[in-house]
């Protein structure tokens, strides 16, 4: 009997470890990018190598600036095909394009949070370019830089903690970072020279999420 019991619980675990590592599994790579190959712009993805080319949106006006979710569900992109410049988002097949921002003023330049429930976006909708974040179904905008100058292209960092983007306040671009919030707003480069487009790097963060140390951790875990 006891045997039975070990026996029923070795296949209930290998059940487990079977969903879990399924769950885990890594999609294939592919890449979002922007192309008016079809006489306006649209938004495409492909396989990392060029091949699968799907075509996502379709309409006369333009769709750019796709960004991915980092759980792979959504593509963010900006498109004025209701009138004025706005951050839509669709499911990664092209299903479900959904308007988030409803504004006269310029909205684009989405970047998700690497939790995927935050976007943060540039706008004009106060005077001048801001950055300004939101959640990923488009409630609770949020303002977090307000002055004079030209503050745009936000970046999340990997951790989720801060923001980087560039800024003219200071008389020329210079690089910034602020927390998530918009607190703690730094001048890091700080040079007459210009200084833009900022973009991430954590070595910790690659290793977490990458498919190997991701099935290795859910591996880890289960034993
Ligand atoms: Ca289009
Ligand atoms: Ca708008
Ligand atoms: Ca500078």
């Amino acid at each position: 009997m006891k045997f039975l019991y070990i026996f029923l619980f070795c296949l209930l675990l290998s059940g487990v470890i079977f969903v879990c590592v399924w769950a885990q599994a890594p999609q294939k790579a592919q890449i979002a990018f922007g192309s008016n190959r079809d006489g306006n712009d649209e938004i495409y993805i492909m396989d990392a190598d060029g091949k699968n080319l799907v075509r996502l949106t379709n309409d006369p006006l333009y769709d750019t600036d796709p960004a991915w979710s980092p759980d792979g569900q959504e593509i963010a992109f900006q498109s004025d095909r209701d009138g004025s410049f706005e951050i839509y988002v669709m499911d990664a097949d092209g299903k479900n394009q959904l308007r988030l921002t409803d504004n006269p003023a310029i909205d684009g330049a989405p970047d998700w949070s690497p939790d995927s429930k935050k976007i943060a976006f540039t706008s004009t909708r106060n005077r001048n370019w801001g950055i300004y974040v939101m959640d990923a179904d488009g409630k609770n905008v949020l303002n977090l830089t307000n002055n004079l100058a030209s503050d745009i292209d936000p970046v999340w960092s990997p951790d989720g903690q801060k923001i980087a983007f560039w800024s003219y306040r200071d008389g020329n671009p210079e690089i910034y970072v602020m927390d998530a919030d918009g607190s703690n707003q730094c001048n890091i480069t700080n040079n007459p020279a210009g200084d833009s487009s900022p973009a991430w790097f954590d070595p910790a963060y690659a290793q977490a999420i990458s498919p190997a140390g991701k099935l290795a951790v859910t591996w880890g875990r289960i034993k």
